[in-house]
């Protein structure tokens, strides 16, 4: 088959009638608890481990995603696996519900309990429980006995043991008597599309429903031409020349075969005669080519704040004007550029919710000069850079909210507080939602404008805002689909990456991981802006930002700050510190290290002190 071409899934149909008790207790004992594992904990997103220790959860998850089908009726849900930005070695699951997003947090308890259920006794007993549950939810559909239709979609990034471990959740879910689609490799967020897609009655009417690979691409990049040619009538529209290549780190991951398949839709549109405002697209960081995430990727370029190692020969001579990175299963993006002088420009999560929400409100207040039909705003976690959300709340002038690190908060957080909700991490994970009531505004607008010339302004505001939902996944972040609305709206803006990075100044920022025995020892507030404890560890930070507060004479200006979290996806706690000068975040984020390894049980050495040699 051609490299370019979609592949098609593999379907395996179900008949919603369970193996016999004594058949599902031999898959599940065949595969027990290993004995380094006390308990298994459902992290920032998901189950995640060295991949040796994975079996036994994705066997019982296989069984899971089936039951959680079941409780909802037959809609259809999704397990991916992938250990996305980390290490090769690790691998993990990440599950999407029937609306295509992160799996309901009451059901995440079932997913423990049944992960950590100690033999295939208790684990049976919890399988017949929400077996009962789904037959009493759904009483027409289970007359006959049997649980309601069960479909469970299934897709895996490029790690090598991440086919074998599909194999189990596939037989695990196909032992339950569930349908199973089988997507074979594909990003994270493209499986949570054909999910979200594959329950069409969730979603809003005015996406098409395109339930599979090449329904992905086309919706994309026609929402995405559609806003380009916005472009070429009235303001804006011109493509400077340094943006003109767009060169994408893969990460040597998943996104990479993925951007280069969507090649084949920028030359259908090409063909089709839309050239105005397309780039070239260069991918490079292929799987394969270099190690998974290793000194490349979007986790490496922003939590180093360094420039990817490109691995391709392809990369040779590329030019470094315009260039993101994906992580290794495409859920994340941040930009970068070298400017003339060969200095490294990061463009991360907060830049992108900066340029995304500034874009929306401005298009919005085309339509609508009082900004008060549709509520806007902002989600950003603890890592946002402070100068971040001063930028939003003073010049963008929107509402912005500080929620737990992880897709999960964020996104419940944008959907529950706006009507176009803007969430993005640090870390370039991040989507913007459109609530019922944007969808409401849209259709008075049109009813208002039509018949008014098609170069009025608020008509073309009208035309870009009508695309943005099936643009942008409204599932769950995607790395893709967010570099093309970031490269619509540079285009339409008429900025590269220089301009773009001018809007603002970041505050000097140091992230750093400390390895600790157990790393639970640590807890934090709400939105982890403070450690809840040890006790003595926030008393500690305190006096380190204060003293830090009074080095810097920041009286006035904005205060450094450092927080520490024990980390969802990873064996370690995180800290991040910023100040005004990168000496101080550099400080600030070293005391910290010492001062975890000291209160929380350190491995190892302490830590020396940090020194961030900029490029
Ligand atoms: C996952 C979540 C992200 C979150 C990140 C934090 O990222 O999907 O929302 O920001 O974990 O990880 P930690 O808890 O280790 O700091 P990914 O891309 O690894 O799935």
């Amino acid at each position: 088959m051609h490299r370019n071409m979609p592949t098609s899934p593999k379907i395996y149909h179900g008949n919603s009638t369970p193996l016999a008790d004594a058949e599902l207790a031999a898959l599940i004992d065949a595969h027990p608890k290993p004995s380094s594992i006390s308990e298994y904990s459902y992290g920032t997103a998901g189950f995640r481990y060295e991949a040796g220790l994975l079996p036994c959860v994705f066997v019982r998850m296989g069984i899971f995603t089936a039951l959680r089908s079941a409780s909802l009726g037959g809609e259809e849900v999704g397990a991916m696996i992938t250990a996305s930005h980390n290490a090769e070695p690790d691998n993990g699951m990440k599950l999407a519900d029937s609306h295509g997003g992160m799996l309901d947090a009451a059901w995440e308890e079932h997913a423990v309990s049944l992960a950590n259920a100690p033999d295939s006794k208790h684990a049976l007993a919890l399988i017949h429980t929400l077996s009962d549950y789904a037959k009493g939810n759904h009483p027409d559909a289970t007359a006959d006995g049997r649980l309601p239709k069960m479909v469970v979609h299934i897709g895996r990034d490029t790690r090598s043991h991440s086919p074998p471990l599909a194999a189990l959740v596939i037989r695990a879910a196909r032992a339950m008597g569930a349908t199973v689609i089988d997507h074979g490799e594909v990003s994270t967020p493209m499986l949570h599309h054909f999910v979200m897609h594959a329950n069409g009655h969730l979603l809003p009417s005015s996406i098409p429903q395109r339930c599979n690979e090449s329904g992905y691409y086309e919706i994309m990049a026609m929402s995405y031409a559609a806003l380009l040619r916005t472009g070429t009538v009235g303001s804006g529209g011109k493509r400077l020349p340094t943006t003109s290549t767009l060169v994408i780190d893969g990460a040597c991951g998943i996104g990479a075969s993925k951007v280069d398949k969507f090649q084949r839709i920028f030359a259908k549109l090409r063909a089709e005669g839309c050239t105005t405002g397309l780039p070239v697209l260069h991918t490079v960081n292929f799987p394969g080519e270099g190690p998974l995430n290793e000194e490349c990727g979007a986790e490496f370029v922003q939590k180093q704040q360094l420039p990817p190692k490109l691995y391709s020969k392809s990369a040779a001579g590329v030019s470094k004007e315009y260039m993101t990175s994906f992580d290794g299963d495409a859920d994340r993006v941040v930009f970068h550029f070298e400017d003339k002088s060969g200095k490294f420009h990061l463009l991360d999560g907060d830049k992108i919710a900066v340029l995304v929400s500034s874009f929306i409100q401005d298009e919005l207040r085309c339509i609508d000069p009082d900004g008060k039909a549709v509520k806007c705003g902002v989600v950003q976690t603890a890592y946002a850079n402070g100068s971040s959300t001063l930028y939003l709340k003073n010049v963008v002038k929107t509402n912005v909210i500080i929620a737990k690190t992880g897709v999960k908060f964020v996104h419940a957080a944008a959907h529950h507080h706006f009507d176009v909700g803007v969430y993005f991490e640090a870390n370039g994970h991040g989507t913007v939602l459109f609530g019922p009531k944007f969808y409401d505004f849209i259709a008075s607008a049109d009813a208002r404008l039509r018949g008014t010339p098609r170069h009025n302004r608020a008509n073309i505001a009208l035309r870009r805002l009508r695309v943005l939902p099936a643009l942008v996944n409204q599932s769950v972040g995607d790395a893709m689909s967010d570099m093309m609305l970031v490269d619509a709206i540079l285009f339409l803006r008429g900025w590269d990456l220089s301009t773009w990075a001018r809007l603002y100044s970041d505050m000097p920022s140091k992230q750093a991981k400390v390895k600790v025995a157990d790393r639970t020892v640590i807890t934090t507030n709400d939105n982890e802006t403070a450690a809840t404890a040890p006790v003595a560890l926030q008393i500690a930070l305190q006096a380190a930002m204060d003293a830090m507060a009074t080095q810097e004479n920041a009286d006035g200006g904005p205060k450094p700050r450092c927080f520490v979290r024990p980390s969802g996806t990873e064996d370690a706690v995180r800290v991040y510190a910023e100040a005004n000068t990168q000496k101080g975040a550099d400080s600030l984020a070293s005391e910290a290290m010492v001062l975890i390894h000291k209160l929380c049980g350190g491995v190892g050495e302490p830590p020396q002190p940090l020194i961030t040699n900029r490029l």
